[in-house]
């Protein structure tokens, strides 16, 4: 597989350019090309939407969703694809941007796809009961088609839901208290300069306003972050005092960086700390039609403005620590180098594709006092291989080894355990796979004793 290949290379790379082994924890996913983050705060989790930009794409080649989520900011777990174009059987191509809300007891997935019969961009709505899906069409056509993109959703305190969408315009309705009709009307929000900066060299488009608005309230304040100019682009914001404006802009938010010419913001708080979520083309093989969605924590300004911020490698702090103690998801990852996911046979999903030498990373786990045992839930139609329990890096400390064994099949499960010696305090656990040539062996999820 070539991005198999491109990570062999990047590794190769790293290993002269970094001489420790430690790994940042930007982007947020490395098993696939993400792009165009929509996170949501919900029951002590943040549950991260995103899109998914195939291998290799020489466009915004985009068929599905794909969600992560993560207590602590730095360990992610992985949810596969809660929904996909075929979601909404009158979609023919363009999965792209668009937020979640939660709303009535239900989950409401707001994208931007391409509508087959009119060939138009349109807006349709996935529904679950669940944040991890699955999302069904909630109307079975476009709620709303005007040939734009990009929906960002925002429910305000007085419990008036807005839908605000578009590229090159800026548009918005009011939603009604069901989540898939409004009232009102189609209408647009006045690109001007004084409401959102003031472009140069594009008589068409004379605002910085490009795509991408992610709308929310805060002190009262409504701030409309946005993709600004093209291209590269550049994030971009404006407040208001009101929903539907009189917007002002405010400026920068985050500089042209980071190898791919979109960008595409979200702003959440979660447990005392602000974030702000965007995309870049960071993995290896990344670039425009290759995305992955990172993070940074800010603090805002007394004023209430946005601070600019830069996109870095390390990534936000983690809050807390992991439990090593309790049943962990394998595909619970704050770094990892050659693995990919895939859904498990017992249920959710499990790490997979393991060649010798690849690698897991889980970070802050709280061993304590010390741990004496490793349980682990593997499968492999090969002769399988070891899991090597590393610390703080992936040649570090080795605290225990456990024999994953041939079980006849890759979804054929089996629990092995192995004795740990050293694991204590809060380490960060390097799960280091190794074993013979081709794939080793699955792993489902473990725990330490
Ligand atoms: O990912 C496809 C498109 O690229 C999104 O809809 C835009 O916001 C830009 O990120």
């Amino acid at each position: 597989m070539p991005r198999r290949l491109l990570w062999a290379l990047a590794l190769v790379c790293a290993s002269i350019a970094v001489p420790s082994a430690a790994h940042a924890d930007n982007p947020i996913v490395q098993t696939v090309y993400t792009a165009d983050p929509a996170p949501l705060v919900h029951n002590g989790r943040v549950y991260l939407y995103t899109g998914h930009d195939e291998d290799n794409s020489t466009y915004f080649t985009m068929k599905e969703w794909r969600l992560y989520s993560s207590a602590d900011m730095v360990n992610w777990t992985d949810h596969g694809s809660p929904m996909s174009l075929a979601t909404f059987g009158w979609a023919g191509a363009d999965a792209w941007a668009g937020q979640v809300v939660q709303r009535n007891g239900k989950f409401y997935w707001y994208v931007p796809v391409k509508n087959r019969t009119s060939g138009r961009m349109a807006i349709g709505v996935g529904v679950s009961s669940s944040p991890t899906g699955p999302f069904t069409d909630a109307l079975g056509r476009p709620l709303v088609e005007n040939g734009e993109i990009d929906p960002t959703v925002f429910v305000d305190d007085d419990g008036q839901a807005y839908l605000y969408w578009g590229n090159p315009n800026l548009w918005y309705v009011r939603l009604n208290p069901d989540m898939i009709s409004y009232s009102g009307g189609v209408n647009q929000i006045p690109l001007t300069t004084a409401g959102f900066g003031t472009r140069t060299g594009n008589t068409s488009r004379p605002t910085l306003y490009e795509e991408g608005p992610w709308v929310y309230k805060r002190n009262g304040l409504y701030y409309n972050v946005f993709a600004a100019k093209c291209c590269s682009e550049f994030i971009g914001y404006s407040t208001a005092p009101g929903p539907t404006g009189p917007w002002t802009y405010r400026g920068t938010v985050m500089p042209t960086q980071g190898s791919s010419f979109t960008n595409h913001p979200a702003v959440i708080d979660f447990n005392g700390g602000s974030y702000f979520f965007y995309h870049n083309g960071a993995l290896p093989g990344g670039g425009g039609y290759t995305r992955s969605v990172a993070v940074e924590r800010f603090t805002y300004n007394a004023d209430g403005t946005l601070p600019a911020i830069t996109m870095t490698t390390a990534g936000a702090p983690q809050l807390g620590t992991l439990n090593p103690y309790v049943r962990q998801e394998a595909e619970t990852i704050a770094w990892s180098s050659g693995v990919e996911t895939e859904p498990a046979g017992e249920g959710g999903r499990n790490v997979g594709f393991i060649d010798n030498g690849d690698y897991i990373k889980v970070k802050g786990a709280a061993f304590g006092a010390g741990a004496t045992s490793f349980t682990a839930r593997v499968a492999s139609a090969t002769g399988g291989g070891r899991i090597e329990l590393r610390l703080g890096s992936p040649t570090g400390t080795l605290a225990g080894t456990c024999t994953a064994p041939g079980t006849g099949g890759w979804q054929t499960w089996t629990t092995v355990t192995c004795p740990v010696s050293g694991a204590t305090g809060t380490r960060d656990l390097y799960l280091r796979f190794t074993g013979g040539t081709g794939y080793l062996f699955n792993v489902n999820w473990w725990q330490f004793a």
